[in-house]
């Protein structure tokens, strides 16, 4: 398995490193050094203008649904946090919600079904060249969010997972509020008509419909409400960003 995992990794790292290489040699001849950190800002504000904030993913249906959600990334997190909840069937869990909120809480799943239940069957892009189309179920985040009283000075929702990729790196990953308050955007507590699985991220995950797969955080332990993530891991905004990835993963 760890094996699988660096394969993995390097894969990912691979493909990464030859993007950033092609942009380079477009930024030494075309633009100067910071192209990269340019063409980000400039890839957001064309997401913005292509898709405003009330577009909607595409919604597929019964038929359209994969046979099998294939599992990607972390599908057993080894941490003992993670394990002793596990063990007992997550009876146990809560979603810890803090950070630049009025009311921080600890929610049950049982807190999180009463908050406001959506369904939507949309499909899934992974960079790696793979999609998969699956019914998800879960509480609106924009529930969560009116629930616990936002500041409006937070500007990012962060979510932290229990699995760790390199040895005490946590998966994490980030959305702008806008994102987070999107009709579209759930903390999904079901895949196909069942309780997640561990796999595909038990508990808990979030599902936005219209970024790529490492957006889409599994096994959430926390979410944290910020107003900039300079100083959360490397600083990118998530695990994979801060290998390189984009931040805005539009589909
Ligand atoms: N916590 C956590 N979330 C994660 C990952 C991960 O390794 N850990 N992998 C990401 C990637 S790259 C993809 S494609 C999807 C895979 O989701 P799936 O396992 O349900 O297919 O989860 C994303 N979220
Ligand atoms: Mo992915």
């Amino acid at each position: 398995m760890t094996d699988r995992r660096s394969f993995l990794h390097m894969t990912l790292v691979g493909a990464a490193g030859i993007l950033v290489a092609g942009c380079d040699r477009i930024s030494q001849t075309m633009w100067g050094p910071d192209v990269l950190g340019k063409a980000e800002g400039l890839n957001r504000r064309v997401q913005a203008l292509l898709s405003p904030s009330s577009s909607m993913a595409k919604e597929y249906t019964e038929a359209d649904i994969s046979p099998t959600f294939h599992p990607n990334g972390t599908t057993m997190p080894t941490t003992p946090a993670y394990r002793a909840l596990m063990a007992n069937d997550f009876r146990d869990y809560r979603l810890q919600v803090g950070g630049m909120v009025n009311r921080p809480a600890m929610l049950s799943m049982d807190d999180l079904k009463r908050l406001d239940l959506r369904t939507q069957i949309t499909r899934h892009d992974c960079v790696e060249g793979w999609s998969a189309i699956g019914k998800w179920q879960g509480t609106a985040l924009s529930a969560v969010l009116d629930h616990v009283g936002v500041d409006p000075k937070a500007r990012y929702v962060m979510f932290h997972c229990f699995d760790e990729m390199d040895e005490d790196t946590p998966y994490y990953e980030s959305i702008d509020i806008t994102e987070a308050r999107h009709p579209q955007t759930l903390l999904a507590f079901a895949l196909n008509d069942k309780p997640l699985p561990v796999p595909n991220g038990a508990p808990l995950r979030l599902r936005i419909g219209r970024q790529l797969g490492y957006k889409q955080a599994k096994y959430l332990a926390r979410i944290e409400l910020v107003s900039s993530f300079e100083d959360i891991g490397d600083g990118q905004g998530g695990y994979w960003e801060d290998q390189g990835y984009e931040w805005y993963a539009g589909i």
